[in-house]
């Protein structure tokens, strides 16, 4: 999904004073006496205002012009800072992984989700609703199987839009769309583009380009006339792009889809050393798991619960299937730090892993990685022999000094 809130700086604004729900307003600098700066530039509008031609980025003087009722407001960043935020959290309330793209905008995966959520649409309608409901903001959402299109989906249908773009329409959606629809395109390129479809006597008129138009061409012409840069906008057009969240990746063996562990503290700890601890504990007994089902994972996923059951995951993809602990334990850790404020106490950390394919590997790290995985095996058999603390890593061990319950 590719989340987009609309004119969002007004909406905001709008919500703050609702004396100015449903009129035109211009959000600009504002002085501190609450005049509006004169020979500012118009960072956002509300749709009432975009109706006599205002846009962002036009002088206010001229968007004044356009519309002399309307209204200029701004400067309240900690409130958009605020809202934005909170959007985000709503998101995360459904989505396994997040990819914040700007304060307004984001991408939201749900791959591999299709048992927990069936109908993403349903899914799409929620976050609206609890979005407009706890924010009192709109927001428009597009859903498709490449990120590009759900972009540009998001923007089919504002404000207040949700647009699906089903599996294996992704070219006839956005074929009959502007090139200036397609994420990357600027009016430069627009024109370059332009250009060599006059040249090529494919189109005639340099005003109605489509991402259409661009599809068409093969992809060596593409990459010759327009070098690298052409070729992913040219991927682009035809529904394609390189996401860096999706699956798609070796075989998964029947019924099982993850291996993961989690464990709610005694009591709520903020203390890093320790959630740290667990983490690595909780990497151990999932690494044991992977190693004794013959599994090597690539996608490894960390989730949160503060004090107040705000729960909170990601996950990221390593470079190739793994079944060390290690590796698990040292992304976990990133996500972690990524995903946790850092003073809040937590009450629950939980680890795993996912997508399960062959194990290849970068041919340069295969011996280190190789002598690496008999290690761990080799301690997966003391430790089946001797009791699961022998031997432990040092880190684990402080668990044990700190409170016996929970080594
Ligand atoms: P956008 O998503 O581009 O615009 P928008 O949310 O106002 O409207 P839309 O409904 O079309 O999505 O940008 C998000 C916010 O970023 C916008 O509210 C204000 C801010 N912004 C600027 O400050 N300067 C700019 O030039 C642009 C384009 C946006
Ligand atoms: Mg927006």
């Amino acid at each position: 999904m590719h989340l987009d809130l609309d004119a969002f700086f007004a909406s905001v604004e709008q919500k703050l004073d609702p004396s100015l729900i449903g009129k035109p307003i211009l959000v600009g600098r504002v002085d501190p006496q609450g005049r509006s700066v004169p020979r500012g530039v118009v960072a956002t509008c509300s749709y009432e205002a975009r109706a006599f031609g205002c846009h962002s980025g036009m002088p206010l003087f001229q968007a004044l012009k356009l519309c002399p009722r309307a209204i200029v407001v701004g400067g309240h960043y900690e409130e958009y800072i605020k809202a934005s935020e909170k959007v985000f959290s709503i998101c995360r309330r459904y989505a396994p992984v997040v990819e914040q793209t700007g304060l307004d905008e984001g991408f939201l995966d749900f791959s591999n989700t299709d048992l927990i959520y069936p109908n993403l649409t349903i899914v799409a309608g929620k976050i609206k609703e609890e979005i407009k409901r706890e924010i009192g903001i709109t927001a428009s959402i597009g859903i498709a199987s490449a990120k590009v299109v759900a972009k540009v989906a998001s923007d089919f249908q504002k404000p207040d839009g949700l647009t699906y773009v089903e599996k294996g329409q992704e070219k006839r959606f956005l074929s009959p769309l502007s090139l200036l629809d397609l994420p990357g395109v600027s009016t430069k390129t627009y024109e370059k583009i332009a250009t060599i479809l006059i040249d090529s006597n494919v189109v005639k008129q340099v005003q109605k380009i489509t991402i259409g138009d661009l599809a068409l061409f093969s992809e060596g012409f593409i990459e010759e006339r327009l070098g690298k840069a052409g070729l992913s906008l040219w991927n682009s057009a035809n529904g394609r792009d390189n996401i860096w969240f999706t699956s798609g990746f070796g075989f998964y063996k029947e019924g099982t889809k993850s291996i993961s562990r989690s464990e709610t503290f005694e009591r709520n700890s903020n203390n890093l050393k320790f959630i740290l601890a667990k983490l690595q504990a909780l990497s151990e007994d999932v690494g044991k798991e992977l190693r004794a089902e013959g599994y090597f994972g690539r996608c490894v996923h960390v989730t949160i619960r503060y004090g107040n059951f705000n729960t909170v995951s990601c996950q990221r993809v390593l470079p190739y299937p793994t079944a060390l602990t290690k590796e698990i334990y040292e992304l976990g850790e990133t996500l972690m730090k990524e995903l946790w404020d850092g003073h809040t106490p937590l009450r629950l950390v939980g680890i795993g892993i996912s997508e399960f394919g062959e194990n290849i590997q970068a041919p340069l790290f295969n011996t280190v990685r190789e002598k690496r995985l008999e290690l761990e095996k080799r301690i997966d058999d003391l430790r089946e022999r001797f009791g699961q603390n022998a031997p432990v890593p040092a880190s684990v061990l402080f668990l044990g000094k700190r409170k016996g319950a929970d080594g």
